[in-house]
């Protein structure tokens, strides 16, 4: 790893943080009230061998404290990663908005963001296939405003009254809590299957976009259509879009399945390590606006967050940037008490009617009080916001602030009025005035039953080699459910989706695909007026390709951070590897050195190197790319470990570039390699800038169908 960058990275939100910070450097220990100890091993007892007495108060405080240390974890997105940063305007948005981070272009505005898995506990692996939550804290001059979205531009239901069963379904099945982070089982296709709004995010999930390589290497979206106010008042619908700089990259199932057991922080430690290293991840944030008088020019609804707006539709802007530049210094205290809430708004944005979005807006209030346990959440460091709170909520348990003065209510006299109402010519909120005049109903509008088309869009969008991936997640997942009527019915909603894939996936499991619907809903669950109702429509085509949908177009040609490793033993060229570290490390890629032992190496000129990490400790699956130098003893060594040539085998079954020298050849020879010789990603004896470019790349999926019978 690269030397970490001098952290010059601080914001008004790491001084706020300061006051918090402590790290006990040259004190001595003390008890929580400050009382100094000089005995933390033992307890106090009558003698020596003695019975422990009640009296030890210091014992008594260091273990009730262990015993209460645990909050409960988040019951959807437990498990995540955070990281610090800031966000800059690339130009004024005064024509659709008012809010400050979007008008004033001299601002840096901190940022804390959290990604996360949705379906897995706490301590689940990194590399489930599922949504991925993408979380942004921005501390605004006029207050917090929270972009709370997922890496997927679309959700799996419309209403949030649906959110508790979706989730019920996902969830381990009850009886035996089985299976941890994992979508493929009973319950969920039981639950997908009967729910066909489903349809397109469950598309998206069993795409590449559902096991991302990096969390850097993700889109983001905030999903739901919100709106943007600008200072006459004036509403512009708008999608917000995080566009990551590295591009949108994935990995293979056999990688993902592989990660799990290799290093289950696979995405947590890639953050952190990058961060470290002053490889900082950046998205550009981007706007869809849409004017209000187009609101229903489209073919789906603009309130349905089922639905994307394709990038050919309406454009996405650029606006700005964020950077992620500073690691946490405590994971509670950060990562696990931040509390994220769409409902966190600043002046010059504003909601829309979407009814998922209108039930997030009671929920994340209400999840904080029992995952942290008080309405004081606000005053938690990393939730406070860097502008100052003044206003009559009073008390609760934990409160920090210490209010003073005699009141705490309004209108008084007694207080001078204090805290007085924000003149509108400051800055106060005011929603935006739309206009209601409807009947109350329990219902929802038809225009929202369109439940085929856009992932028929998603699926015609995509690439060969995105395709295969996606129609053998859909074989696994419905592979794995026990009950033959749930796959069935999965069968015959994919075909109406799209005949090819349901095709597919109907030959991996040995089943026909119905001609119509078996087991309908209302026999399976008793007649329901509004399951009947809102079966799907008719699938459009009212675009017949997205590219912005596909990986393949979102790409860049940067190598920054891609981990690459260098197999050797002793006796490797070590001329070799030093032009292929100085070109790799110039482009930002991090090499390792894995060696058949620990400790160190030493090269043909005699000169030892440091071993990242010997064979044995590590695996092909945590890397992007393989060299192998020559050298006939460290080659020699290299055939005789069936590690290294799993190594390779590995490499090329999972279509990553590989580059050998001299000797090196002979790994190849040795392994499946021999097959590949040609391959325009297997580079022989070439420069290092063609391996470079291998790199970029990311993967050759051209090798895709041959490579996927090497039996590694
Ligand atoms: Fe969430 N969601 N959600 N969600 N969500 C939570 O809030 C909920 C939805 C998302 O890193 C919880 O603080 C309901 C959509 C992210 O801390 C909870 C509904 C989208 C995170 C909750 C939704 C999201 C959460 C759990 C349907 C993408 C993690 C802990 C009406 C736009 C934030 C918490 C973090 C977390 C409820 C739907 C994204 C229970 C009721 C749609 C990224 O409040």
């Amino acid at each position: 790893m690269s030397k970490p960058k001098q952290n010059d990275n601080s914001t008004s939100k790491s001084e706020d943080l300061q006051k918090n910070k402590e790290d006990g450097k040259d004190q001595s220990m003390t008890t929580n009230q400050g009382l100094k100890v000089n005995d933390t091993n033992n307890s106090l007892k009558a003698g020596e061998r003695g019975a422990t007495l009640l009296e030890d108060f210091i014992l008594r405080e260091k273990i009730t404290h262990f015993d209460h240390e645990r909050i409960p974890e988040r019951i959807v997105h437990a498990r995540g990663s955070g990281a610090h940063g800031h966000f800059e305007l690339y130009e004024s948005q005064e024509k659709y908005t008012k809010a400050g981070i979007f008008t004033d272009t001299s601002r840096k505005t901190p940022v804390f963001v959290r990604f996360s898995t949705v379906a897995g506990s706490k301590g689940s692996a990194d590399l489930a296939r599922d949504v991925r939550g993408f979380a942004t804290k921005f501390y605004t001059e006029e207050g917090v405003f929270d972009l709370v979205g997922n890496n997927m531009p679309i959700f799996f239901i419309q209403d949030a009254m649906k959110f508790p069963d979706l989730i019920h379904s996902v969830k381990p099945e009850p009886n035996r809590e089985i299976p941890q982070a994992a979508s493929a089982h009973d319950t969920f296709y039981d639950f997908v299957s009967h729910t066909p709004e489903t349809l397109h995010n469950q598309i998206w999930l069993m795409s590449d976009r559902a096991i991302p390589r990096s969390f850097r290497m993700m889109e983001g979206f905030g999903i739901h259509t919100f709106r943007l106010i600008n200072e006459e008042g004036k509403s512009h619908f708008v999608k917000f879009h995080w566009k990551p700089l590295l591009g949108v990259h994935s990995i293979t199932w056999d990688e993902a399945v592989k990660i799990h057991g290799a290093d289950s922080d696979f995405h947590r430690r890639d953050l952190w390590d990058a961060i470290e290293a002053g490889q900082y991840p950046e998205w550009e944030l981007g706007f869809q606006i849409v004017p209000e008088e187009d609101e229903h020019k489209f073919d789906f609804d603009l309130l349905d967050p089922t639905k994307l707006i394709p990038e050919e539709m309406v454009p996405v802007k650029r606006i700005g940037k964020m950077t992620l530049n500073r690691n946490p210094d405590n994971f509670f205290a950060e990562t696990e008490q931040v509390a994220f809430h769409p409902g966190h708004l600043v002046p010059g944005i504003d909601f829309t009617n979407d009814p998922l979005l209108q039930g997030r807006l009671f929920s994340y209030t209400d999840t904080q009080l029992s995952r942290l346990g008080s309405p004081n959440f606000h005053e938690i460091p990393i939730n406070r916001p860097v502008n100052e709170v003044h206003n009559n909520q009073r008390d609760a348990h934990m409160r920090m602030t210490i209010n003073k003065g005699k009141t705490a209510y309004f209108p008084n006299s007694i207080g001078g009025g204090c805290p007085h109402l924000a003149k509108m010519a400051e800055g106060g909120f005011t929603s935006y005035e739309e206009r209601v005049d409807a009947k109350k109903v329990r219902e929802r509008s038809e225009s929202f039953s369109d439940h085929y088309s856009q992932p028929a869009l998603f699926y015609r969008s995509l690439q060969d080699w995105e395709k295969e991936h996606l129609a053998a997640a859909y074989a696994f997942e419905i592979g794995k459910c026990t009950y033959d009527h749930i796959k069935k019915r999965m069968l015959y909603l994919i075909s109406q989706i799209d005949k090819d894939l349901a095709q597919k996936v109907s030959e991996s499991l040995g089943m026909e695909i119905p001609s119509e619907i078996e087991n309908p809903v209302n026999q399976a669950i008793g007649a329901d007026a509004d399951v009947e109702k809102h079966q799907p429509k008719e699938k459009k085509n009212y675009l017949e390709k997205s590219e912005a949908l596909s990986q393949t177009h979102l790409k860049t040609d940067r190598i920054t951070s891609r981990k690459i490793a260098v197999l050797v033993s002793d006796g490797f060229d070590g001329k070799a590897l030093m032009e292929m570290k100085e070109a790799l490390e110039e482009k930002g890629a991090v090499i390792q050195l894995l060696a058949t032992h620990g400790g160190t190496v030493k090269c043909d000129k005699g000169k030892e190197h440091q071993v990242d990490a010997a064979l044995l400790t590590t695996e092909s699956v945590l890397f992007d790319a393989v060299f192998v130098p020559g050298g006939e003893k460290s080659v020699n060594a290299l055939l005789e470990e069936a590690k290294a040539k799993k190594f390779i085998n590995e490499a090329l079954k999972h279509c990553k570039a590989i580059a050998v020298s001299k000797e090196g050849e002979q790994l190849l020879d040795a392994t499946y390699g021999k097959e590949f010789k040609e391959d325009a990603c297997v580079f022989i004896n070439k420069n290092p800038q063609k391996f470079i470019e291998g790199i970029a790349k990311h993967r050759n999926w051209e090798r895709e169908e041959k490579a996927k019978k090497i039996p590694a």
